[in-house]
């Protein structure tokens, strides 16, 4: 017997033909009607695969009053009303750990490409410049530099292990003060204090909204970068594109934007800014590690086990 779920967004290819195939499966993002769609899935639907940005709320969750269990493809559940799950009993599961090395390995990309400044010195050369105006400007190293990093949990300790190997030194702060062979700092702003690098990697949502403020970018100061894979949210991003502008850091590179896929077109005119359209996760490998755990967990749910995933 195939169980009824509801998929919410085309997402990943292979893991929607997965959906399609192992499962009875309403397509609300193709639905030409919507609440018809709705309509259709209330009486028997009880799982929901989502990817993607759009909102997962409690409206959505009362119009599916079987609903048991909400299968997010990606980490970061900002998107999903958790706690309105929770009141309904609903399961919440996510995309945790598959995704760790692939993000890690993106983060000290977007790291490297920042400080030495790699897409600038490709355009410099397609231009003709390095012929008529001679070698590109000289860079900034990463090793003995010390790399803050703000959310040091499964992702970020991942980082912090590339990062040695790169010779930099590891900083974090996270609410809680973790048994890791960093040092600790009890505040954001003291974080960027201490960095050259100050990377976030933080949940989104309203806990860590505008997290980095102008107070943490006065602390990271003219020497300093940032570097954003977390969520375009946890960054005050107007404040942001100034201190770019005016110089007030020294670069930043940015995996995430605060209303994606929009990004404000001037932080196209910027040399010191390094950008990416949300991307840290997306190999072939990864996001079929990512679509194979979201069906395992419906699998697990459907057939009464334990989820590998949820979400607390
Ligand atoms: P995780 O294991 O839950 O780690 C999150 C870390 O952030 C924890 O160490 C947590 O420590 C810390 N944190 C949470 N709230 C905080 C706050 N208010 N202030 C300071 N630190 C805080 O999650 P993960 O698997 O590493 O993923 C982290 C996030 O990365 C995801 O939620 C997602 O937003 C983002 N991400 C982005 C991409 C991309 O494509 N760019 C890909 C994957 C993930 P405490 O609880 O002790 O504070
Ligand atoms: C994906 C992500 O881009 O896992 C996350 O939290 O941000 C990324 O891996 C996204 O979730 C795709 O739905």
């Amino acid at each position: 017997m195939k169980h009824d779920i509801i998929v919410t967004a085309a997402g990943h290819k292979g893991t929607l033909e997965r959906l399609t195939q192992e499962f009875s499966a309403i397509k609300l993002f193709a639905a030409t009607d919507r609440a018809a769609a709705l309509k259709e899935a209330a009486p028997k639907v009880r799982g929901l695969a989502h990817s993607g940005h759009a909102h997962v709320d409690a409206a959505l969750m009362d119009a599916l009053p079987k609903l048991e269990i909400i299968a997010n493809f990606g980490v970061g559940v900002n998107q999903i009303d958790v706690a309105a799950a929770k009141e309904r009993g609903i399961v919440v599961t996510n995309g945790a750990g598959v995704l760790n090395n692939c993000v890690a390995d993106f983060s000290m990309a977007l790291v490297l490409n920042t400080l030495r400044k790699l897409p600038q010195a490709g355009i410099y050369l397609r231009a003709g410049h390095w012929q008529s105006k001679g070698t590109y400007e000289f860079t900034t190293s990463l090793g003995s530099k010390t790399l803050g990093i703000l959310g040091l949990g499964r992702i970020g300790e991942e980082i912090a292990k590339r990062a040695l190997a790169f010779g930099m030194k590891i900083r974090y702060h996270n609410r809680s003060k973790k048994n890791v062979p960093y040092t600790y700092d009890s505040d954001a702003v003291t974080l960027a204090k201490n960095s050259d690098v100050l990377l976030v990697i933080t949940p989104g949502g309203a806990e860590t909204d505008k997290l980095v403020n102008a107070a943490v970018l006065d602390a990271l100061g003219p020497q300093g970068y940032l570097i954003n894979v977390a969520r375009g949210s946890v960054v005050d991003e107007p404040v942001l594109l100034r201190y770019l502008q005016e110089k007030k850091i020294a670069g930043a590179g940015l995996d995430v934007f605060e209303h994606e896929p929009k990004v404000p077109a001037e932080f196209f005119a910027l040399d010191n800014v390094v950008l990416t359209p949300h991307m840290a996760s997306a190999t072939n490998e990864t996001r079929t590690a990512m679509g194979n755990l979201q069906i395992e967990n419906l699998q697990l749910h459907f057939a009464g086990k334990p989820v590998k995933t949820p979400v607390q």
